[in-house]
């Protein structure tokens, strides 16, 4: 049994843990004894992500480490878990500690400003200059943070799409970089019909794969016609492309062409293509997985930082956005109105206000004991 004295606990609460061993007839002995002791308190047991909604409320945590702390526990790739453990540590709050500050003394030099114009008009111009180049920085920086990649790249996967005609091999290959029959294969052209998306880890990289039907100019039938219309939605949206096709046809400037089958007898080298494959032996398998990894290492963090999920970027930008509209002024009236605005979104951002509606939400994705 350990015993943590608040407010230096994980809740900042008075808290005991009790270790015991795994088995369910011992924690239910325990919780019933438990339970037999204290039948005049009021025991029960925790809510999931209870303890962390407590760590939060009681201040030991912000709202972005919480979140990181969800993503950490649901965390299913190395790129993952080393940004959400950077979130849950606290590296995003630091950094907007740092920017509060700055805030706050921006703000402050602009109240003095006011009450200096109160008793001269001649506004101070070193310490007008000095406000402006530190907005300017701070936004910089704002900017800097928002041109990182996003969190929804890194958990929802790199989009991949294998795209070109019929029959030229592109659910056999979606099924190797798989490595299961997730796709059906046939010598008949026309097999695919759906795009099929397949989630995937590559050297510790989440991707969707997603197979499509092969873009049969001439085709007739109205299933296969649909089919076609989604790849080529498919082809617009893929973050990276996989074009199977002869490389005059590629649809993309972008687009990674790879020459197929290259185990057929009948195969021949084409100047056009980036990589020649087969899927069939395996031939070159591993230098399009690094091939794929090295382009998804551009949309997803660095190593040693972290990504921002929608809710955060929009805040820093609403922030962004604040600070270039008192970059825009000369009235230090509206400057501080604008600087409040940002002070505002600034606590909205770590949780101090105005979130009470996402919080069932955020602390209902962890487990009981959380
Ligand atoms: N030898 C060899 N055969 C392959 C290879 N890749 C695919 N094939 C064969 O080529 C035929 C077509 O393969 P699929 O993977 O179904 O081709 P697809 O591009 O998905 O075709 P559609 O779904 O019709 O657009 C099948 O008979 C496969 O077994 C390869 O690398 N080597
Ligand atoms: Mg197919």
């Amino acid at each position: 049994m350990l015993g943590f004295r608040g407010p230096h606990s994980a809740t900042g609460e008075d808290v005991i843990e009790w270790h015991c061993h795994g088995g369910q007839a011992v924690v239910r002995a325990i919780l019933d004894a438990l339970h037999g002791q204290t039948a005049d308190m009021d025991l029960r047991e925790a809510q999931p992500g209870e303890f962390t909604r407590r760590a939060f409320e009681n201040g030991r945590i912000d709202l972005n480490e919480a979140e990181g702390l969800a993503d950490l526990l649901s965390a299913e790739t190395e790129t993952q878990r080393r940004s959400a453990l950077l979130m849950a540590e606290g590296h995003f709050s630091r950094r907007l500690d740092g920017w509060r500050t700055d805030l706050l003394r921006c703000a402050a030099l602009t109240e003095s400003l006011l009450d200096f114009s109160d008793e001269d008009d001649v506004p101070d111009e070193g310490a007008v200059g000095e406000l402006k180049s530190s907005l300017c920085r701070l936004g910089d920086d704002m900017q800097a943070q928002l041109a990182a990649p996003s969190a929804e790249r890194l958990n929802d996967g790199i989009r991949v799409v294998l795209a070109g005609p019929p029959n030229a091999g592109k659910s056999t290959l979606l099924n190797a970089l798989a490595g299961r029959d997730a796709a059906i294969v046939s010598d008949i052209a026309g097999t695919t019909r759906d795009r099929i998306d397949v989630p995937v880890s590559l050297n510790g990289i989440a991707f969707t794969l997603t197979d499509t039907a092969g873009l049969n100019e001439k085709s007739e039938d109205r299933i296969e016609q649909i089919g076609i219309d989604r790849a080529r939605v498919a082809i617009d949206q893929a973050d990276i492309l996989l074009w199977l096709g002869a490389p005059s046809d590629c649809p993309r400037e972008d687009a990674v062409r790879v020459s197929a089958q290259m185990d057929r007898v009948d195969w021949q080298a084409d100047g056009g293509t980036d990589l020649a494959v087969s899927a069939v032996t395996g031939e070159n398998m591993d230098k399009l997985v690094d091939l794929l990894c090295e382009q998804a290492s551009h949309l997803i963090p660095a190593e040693g930082s972290y990504a921002l999920h929608a809710r955060q970027r929009e805040s820093v930008s609403r922030m962004k956005a604040e600070i270039a509209q008192a970059l825009t002024q000369d009235d230090l009236l509206i400057v501080a109105e604008h600087l409040r605005m940002a002070l505002g979104e600034m606590d909205r951002l770590v949780g101090r206000a105005g979130v009470e509606d996402m919080l069932d939400t955020l602390f209902g994705r962890f487990c009981i004991g959380k």
